[in-house]
């Protein structure tokens, strides 16, 4: 049973379908209440998925998105913490309320997910966690405050992973390149699909229970950063 932020669009609801598909159950998490109800229906209905609002900024949302997990399937597996969102790079671009968001939803959101099914996991002593940092969580790009957040998420899934590393909850940073989502204005010019990370986040989640699977950086061929 998994819960997924960010399910309402692109990797989210990609990985939705493929751990439908791979045997999974899922609470959907996002703002868009209608697209999620609508991605519910296409995977089964109630009992494949539920769709449920959650800003991930707030921390009464976190903790009623994993509490529904607990309350509607009776067991929490895993959290993909996936919800984000960019902005132009430039450190004169944006507004400073828009760079608040993103710092809120993008590394305050993620600390939050990770916090709202932590205990969960410790009580079992297993449990895995799911992130999505990025190629920009890895390498700074030019006058990208988008950037920096990356940095953070990257650094909260190692950070967590060594906390978590007397038991056998499992932590599993996802970085891509330019995916083709709504992420973006406009289609780069090369780019993967959000189906190539969906598969890459049900491979990690499907390895036996001793492996864990740490980090999957992967670009489109022909990106050269
Ligand atoms: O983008 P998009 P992606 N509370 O816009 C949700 C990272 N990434 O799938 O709330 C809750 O299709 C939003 O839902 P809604 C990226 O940084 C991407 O590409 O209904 N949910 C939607 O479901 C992000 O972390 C690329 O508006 C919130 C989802 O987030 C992740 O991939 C490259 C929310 C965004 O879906 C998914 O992005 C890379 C909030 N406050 C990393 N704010 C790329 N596309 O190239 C937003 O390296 N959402």
């Amino acid at each position: 049973m998994i819960v997924i932020t960010g399910a309402s669009s692109g990797i989210g609801a990609a990985t939705a379908r493929r751990a439908a598909e791979a045997g999974w159950r899922l609470v959907l998490g996002a703002r868009s209440e209608d697209r999620l109800a609508a991605l519910a229906s296409e995977l089964g209905g109630d009992e494949v998925a539920i769709g449920r609002r959650c800003d991930v900024t707030d921390w009464n949302d976190q903790q009623a998105l994993a509490a529904a997990a607990l309350d509607h399937f009776g067991r929490l597996d895993a959290m993909f913490a996936n919800a984000g969102f960019g902005a132009k790079r430039g450190f004169l671009e944006e507004t400073p309320e828009f760079w608040r968001s993103m710092i809120d939803t993008n590394v305050y959101g993620t600390a939050l997910s990770i916090r709202a099914s932590l205990a969960h996991f410790r009580n079992e002593g297993r449990g895995h966690v799911v992130l999505t940092s990025s190629v920009a969580g890895r390498r700074a790009l030019p006058g990208s405050l988008y950037s920096a957040t990356k940095w953070a998420v990257t650094a909260m899934g190692e950070g967590l992973r060594q906390e978590v590393s007397d038991s056998d909850i499992r932590v599993t940073l996802i970085e891509p390149g330019a995916v083709d989502t709504p992420f973006f204005d406009n289609r780069p010019e090369v780019a993967l699909e959000a189906d190539d990370i969906a598969r890459a986040v049900v491979f990690a989640l499907s390895q036996p229970a001793h492996v864990d699977v740490n980090e999957i950086l992967i670009r489109p061929v022909r990106q050269p950063s």
